[in-house]
C-alpha cells in the first residue's frame, strides 16, 4: 500500500497508532474524555444527550480503527468489490446496533450505569438516520449490515440529505409534515474534505475531428457543483470488517460566495448561487413507489452517480490494470432505476475521456452493472422527459440515443419486420414530449436483472419486461428474494426473545446463520418454553401499550389481540380495506347482545405510516383511521373489545418496538402489486402471525412456515385483470358488508362524510382498482378465523414457535450471498481483528 510516511519513520507511527478500547474501564475513560474535551462538558453539566454523545463518539473511534484496518485489508487483497448504489439508506439508529454488532453491549451498559446513566435512555437520544422512504431504503440498510457481517468488500454510495424523510405530526386527525433536520449532531459520519468531485450540469457538446479522423465529443460550458464525501462506518456482526457508506453532499465549487457579486453589493444573489448548489443534496423526495419527474430529482441522480463513478474509477485506476479488467474488479448494483445514469456516465468516461472504442466500452459497461427492480406499478416506473434531460445533460442524451440505436439495430436484425416490437422496447417512448424509459435503459445496460421475490420476478418476466426476455433470453432475469438482518430485527429489537432462543440453541450462532433457528421446532410443544415465549410477547405488548398511553392517551389492554399494519400509506397496500374492516367489526359489535359481546376476542387495531405529501387519497385514509379511532375508542358499549390507534411518525426505531409486540400483522396488498414486502418477514421473525394476500414474499413465507400458520385470503394475481375488467364494465355489485361500511361513513358516524367522499368514489365510480370489494368478504371471514385461533393460546404459541424456527431463509445474509455468487462474483476478504 502506498504511504505518505517515509519507510524509516513508520515504526514511530505504528508505536503510537490508535488502539481500541476493549474493557469497561477503557470504554468509560473514552466516554468521559469525549464529554470533557470534544463536547467541553463536565461532571456538573452532563445531561443524557451529552452522555449519549460521549458514548457514541467513543464507539465511533472504535469503529474507525476497524474501518481503517478493513480498507487496508481490502486494498491489499485487491479483489473484486461491489458498489451498492442507492438513493436511499434508511439506517435508523446506530449506537445500539454498533454495540451489539461488536458484542460489547453488556459492559457498555454497566459502564454508563456507573457513570450515572441508563443505556436505554442514551439510546433514545439518538435521532434516526431517515434517509429513505420505506422498504427500498431499509433493504439497502439491511444489505449493508449483511455485506459487512459476511466480510464482503463492499461500499454503499448515496446522498447525504440535509433533510431526511419528513416527520409526521397528526393534528386534528390529519397528517402534517414537519422537516427532519437531523444533522445537528451526527457522530456517525465524518467529512472527507480531501475527497471532492466537480460535477457539471447544463452546457453544450462540442464535437471535433482528431487528426486520425476520429470524432471526439467534449461536454463543456456548464454549471459546476462540488460533491464532498461523508463516510459512515458500517460494522459487521462477529467480524472486524467495517465497511464504508459514502454519502455525497453538494456545495458550490468556487468557494463560499461569488466575491465579485458580493463586493458589488449583490449580496443576495451571491448567497442564492451558493444555496442553489446546496439544494441538490438538501432534501429526500418523500415518495415511495411513485415517480414525480422533477428536474431537481434528476440533478440529484446525476450528481450522486457521477461523484460515485468518479470515485470508483479513481480507485480502479490506482491498480494500473487494463480497462478490460474493470468488470473483474468492480460490480455495481443499481438499487432500482434511480442510479441508471451510471450506465451512461461510465460510457461517457470510457469513450469521451479514456478514448476507448464504443464496443469495448459497451462490453465493459454491460459486464459491470446489475439492476434490481422493486415494482411493477406503472406509476412508479421512472421516465424522464427528453427536453428536460437534453437541457440538463446534453452529452448523456446523445449517448442514450446511441445506446438505443445500436440496441434497436440488433433487435431488428434478430426480429426483422417486427416494427411494433421496436417501438415497444425502444428506450425512447414516442409520447409528447418524448420520454426516456429508465428501466429499459437499466435492462439493456446490465448483465443481470433481478426481482425481489419469486412472484414479483415471474411477473416482471411475463408483464412489463416480457419483450426483453424474448430479446435477451430468460437467463438475464433472475430472482433474489429480499431478506432482513436478524441482528437489528431480532437481537436488537427483541433482546429477550433473542436471549431465550440462545438459551435453547446453546449460542448466538443463529444470528450469523439463521437456518439454525430450525433447532427451535422441537420445543414447540414444550409447555414451559411456550410460557416463556408468550410471556416475552406479553411484555413487549405491555411496553407498546405504555407507549400508546404516553403518546396518545389511549388505554389498551395488553391481553387483547394486537393487530398491526405499519408501512407507507398507499392505496395498493390497502390500509383503507383494513379500516373498513375495523368499521365492520365495530358495527357487528354494536349489533351484539351483552352476552355475545362477552365471547368476543378483544382487539387493538394499530396503524402507522406516512403518506407522500402530495398523495391526497393516502392522507384521506389516515384521516379516516383517526376519525374511526375517535369514535370507537370513546364508545362505552365497546370498551376494550376494540381500540383503534394511529402511531404518529412511523420510522425504523418505532418499527423496532412494534414488530416484537404484534400478535397479527397485516400484509394485504392487491395480489400482484407488492413486490416483496420486508416487514412481513420482521413480524413473523418476532413471533407474530400474519394475515395477508398471495402477494410478494407472503407466498414464500407460506411455503417455508406452512399454510396452517398464515391467514391467507383474497383473489390471486392471475385473476386481477379480469376482475378489474368486470369493474370497468359495471358488472360487480359492491360486497354487502362493504356497502354497510360505506353507508355508515356517509351517514356521518365518523364526522363530515364529504371528507371521505374520495375513498367511497374510488370504490364505486372509480372502478375499485385495488379490488377492495372483491376481497372484502374473504378478508372479514379470515379475521374471524384469526379470532378463533387466538383463543387457543397453546396452539397459537406452537404455531408462532414453529413459524420462527422456519424463518431462516429470510435473512438478508442469504440474499447477499445469492447476489455475491450469482450476480457480482465476489468473495469475502478476511480482516484481522
Ligand atoms: O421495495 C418497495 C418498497 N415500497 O420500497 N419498492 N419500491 N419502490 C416495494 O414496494 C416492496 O414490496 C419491497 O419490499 C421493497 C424492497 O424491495
Amino acid at each position: 500500500i502506498e504511504s505518505s510516511i517515509p519507510a524509516p519513520l513508520r515504526d514511530t507511527w505504528k508505536k503510537f497508532a490508535a488502539t481500541e478500547f476493549s474493557t469497561k474501564e477503557e470504554f468509560q475513560r473514552e466516554v468521559v474524555r469525549h464529554v470533557e474535551t470534544t463536547l467541553a462538558r463536565s461532571l456538573y453539566n452532563c445531561d443524557e444527550l451529552a452522555a449519549y454523545s460521549g458514548a457514541a463518539l467513543a464507539m465511533r473511534d472504535k469503529l474507525i480503527i476497524d474501518w481503517n484496518k478493513t480498507q487496508q485489508a481490502h486494498t491489499l487483497a485487491d479483489q473484486k468489490r461491489v458498489y451498492y448504489l442507492s438513493l436511499e439508506f434508511l439506517m435508523g439508529r446506530t449506537l445500539d446496533n454498533a454495540l451489539l454488532n461488536r458484542d460489547i453491549k453488556d459492559y457498555a451498559v454497566e459502564g454508563v450505569s456507573e457513570l450515572g446513566f441508563r443505556m436505554e435512555d442514551l439510546i433514545d437520544q439518538e435521532h434516526d438516520a431517515a434517509l429513505g422512504n420505506g422498504g427500498l431504503g431499509r433493504l439497502a440498510a439491511c444489505f449493508l449490515d449483511s455485506l459487512a457481517s459476511l466480510s464482503y468488500p463492499a461500499w454503499g454510495y448515496g446522498l447525504r440529505y440535509r433533510y431526511g424523510i419528513f416527520k409526521q405530526e397528526i393534528i386534528d386527525g390529519y397528517q402534517v409534515e414537519v422537516p427532519d433536520y437531523w444533522l445537528d449532531f451526527n457522530p456517525w459520519e465524518f467529512p472527507r474534505h480531501d475527497i471532492t468531485v466537480d460535477i457539471m450540469f447544463y452546457g453544450y457538446v462540442r464535437r471535433y475531428t482528431e487528426d486520425d479522423g476520429s470524432t471526439v465529443n467534449i461536454w463543456e460550458g456548464g454549471e459546476v457543483v462540488q460533491a464532498l464525501a461523508y463516510d459512515v462506518p458500517i460494522p459487521g456482526y462477529g467480524t472486524s470488517t467495517t465497511n464504508n457508506l459514502r454519502l455525497w453532499s453538494s456545495k458550490p465549487s468556487t468557494g463560499e460566495f461569488d466575491f465579485q457579486k458580493f463586493n458589488s453589493g449583490d449580496y443576495e444573489s451571491s448567497v442564492r448561487d451558493q444555496q442553489r448548489a446546496e439544494t441538490i443534496s438538501a432534501v429526500l423526495y418523500p415518495n415511495d413507489n411513485i415517480d414525480v419527474g422533477k428536474e431537481l430529482r434528476l440533478k440529484q441522480q446525476y450528481f450522486w452517480v457521477a461523484a460515485s463513478l468518479y470515485d470508483i474509477v479513481r480507485r480502479f485506476k490506482k491498480s494500473h490494470r487494463a480497462w478490460t479488467e474493470f468488470p473483474h474488479q468492480v460490480a455495481i448494483q443499481l438499487n432500482d432505476t434511480h442510479p441508471t445514469l451510471a450506465i451512461v456516465e461510465l460510457m461517457r468516461i470510457l469513450v469521451d475521456k479514456e478514448h476507448l472504442d464504443w464496443d469495448t466500452a459497451w462490453n465493459i459497461t454491460t459486464e459491470t452493472f446489475g439492476y434490481t427492480n422493486h415494482t411493477v406499478l406503472p406509476e412508479a416506473l421512472e421516465k424522464w422527459s427528453v427536453p428536460l434531460f437534453q437541457n440538463l445533460l446534453p452529452r448523456h442524451l446523445q449517448i442514450i440515443y446511441d445506446i438505443n440505436l445500436f440496441f434497436l439495430q440488433s433487435v431488428e436484425r434478430r426480429f426483422p419486420k417486427d416494427r411494433e416490437l421496436l417501438s415497444r422496447v425502444s428506450i425512447i417512448e414516442e409520447s409528447n414530449p418524448q420520454v426516456i424509459r429508465m428501466a429499459y435503459l437499466a435492462i439493456i445496460g446490465s448483465k443481470k436483472v433481478n426481482g425481489v421475490a419469486e412472484l414479483h420476478s415471474d411477473l416482471i418476466k411475463t408483464t412489463i419486461f416480457k419483450d426483453f426476455v424474448k430479446i435477451f433470453g430468460p437467463d438475464k432475469f433472475t430472482n433474489v428474494t429480499n431478506g432482513v438482518t436478524p441482528r437489528r430485527w431480532l437481537h436488537q429489537a427483541n433482546p429477550q426473545l433473542s436471549a431465550l432462543i440462545k438459551e435453547k440453541l446453546g449460542s448466538y450462532d443463529f444470528l450469523k446463520d439463521l437456518s439454525l433457528l430450525s433447532g427451535l421446532e422441537k420445543f414447540a410443544d414444550d409447555k414451559s418454553f411456550q410460557k416463556e415465549w408468550m410471556d416475552i410477547k406479553f411484555r413487549n405488548k405491555q411496553r407498546l401499550a405504555k407507549y400508546i398511553k404516553d403518546t396518545t392517551g389511549i388505554s389498551v389492554n395488553p391481553s387483547a389481540l394486537f393487530d398491526i399494519q405499519v408501512k407507507r400509506i398507499h392505496e395498493y397496500k390497502r390500509q383503507q380495506m383494513n379500516i373498513f374492516g375495523v368499521i365492520s367489526r365495530y358495527l357487528s359489535l354494536k349489533a351484539m347482545t351483552k352476552e355475545e359481546r362477552a365471547k368476543q376476542v378483544p382487539r387493538v387495531s394499530i396503524f402507522g405510516g406516512k403518506a407522500a405529501p402530495g398523495y391526497w387519497m393516502a392522507k384521506t385514509i389516515i384521516r379516516l383511521i383517526t376519525a374511526v379511532s375517535e369514535v370507537v375508542n370513546n364508545d362505552v358499549d365497546i370498551g376494550d373489545l376494540l381500540k383503534v390507534v394511529f402511531i404518529e411518525d412511523y420510522n425504523v426505531s418505532k418499527a423496532e418496538f412494534l414488530c416484537p409486540a404484534s400478535d397479527l400483522s397485516e400484509h394485504i396488498s392487491t395480489a400482484g402489486t407488492e413486490a416483496s414486502g420486508t416487514s412481513n418477514m420482521k413480524f413473523v421473525l418476532n413471533g407474530g402471525l400474519i394475515i395477508g394476500t398471495c402477494d410478494g414474499a407472503n407466498i414464500e413465507i407460506t411455503r417455508e412456515i406452512g399454510e396452517e400458520r398464515i391467514f391467507l385470503f383474497g383473489n390471486l394475481a392471475e385473476d386481477v385483470e379480469d376482475l378489474r375488467h368486470a369493474h370497468r364494465y359495471g358488472k360487480t355489485p359492491m360486497d354487502p358488508a362493504l356497502k354497510e361500511v360505506c353507508d355508515e361513513i356517509q351517514k356521518g358516524t365518523f364526522g363530515e362524510p364529504g371528507v371521505f367522499a374520495g375513498l367511497i368514489h374510488a370504490l364505486t365510480e372509480g372502478g375499485d382498482y385495488y379490488l377492495v370489494s372483491d376481497d372484502f368478504a374473504s378478508y372479514l371471514s379470515t379475521h374471524k378465523l384469526v379470532d378463533e385461533a387466538f383463543k387457543d393460546t397453546a396452539a397459537w404459541a406452537h404455531n408462532t414457535i414453529v413459524a420462527v424456527s422456519r424463518m431462516g431463509f429470510f435473512t438478508s445474509d442469504r440474499a447477499i450471498n445469492e447476489y455475491a455468487d450469482e450476480i457480482w462474483n465476489i468473495d469475502p476478504v478476511k480482516v484481522d481483528g
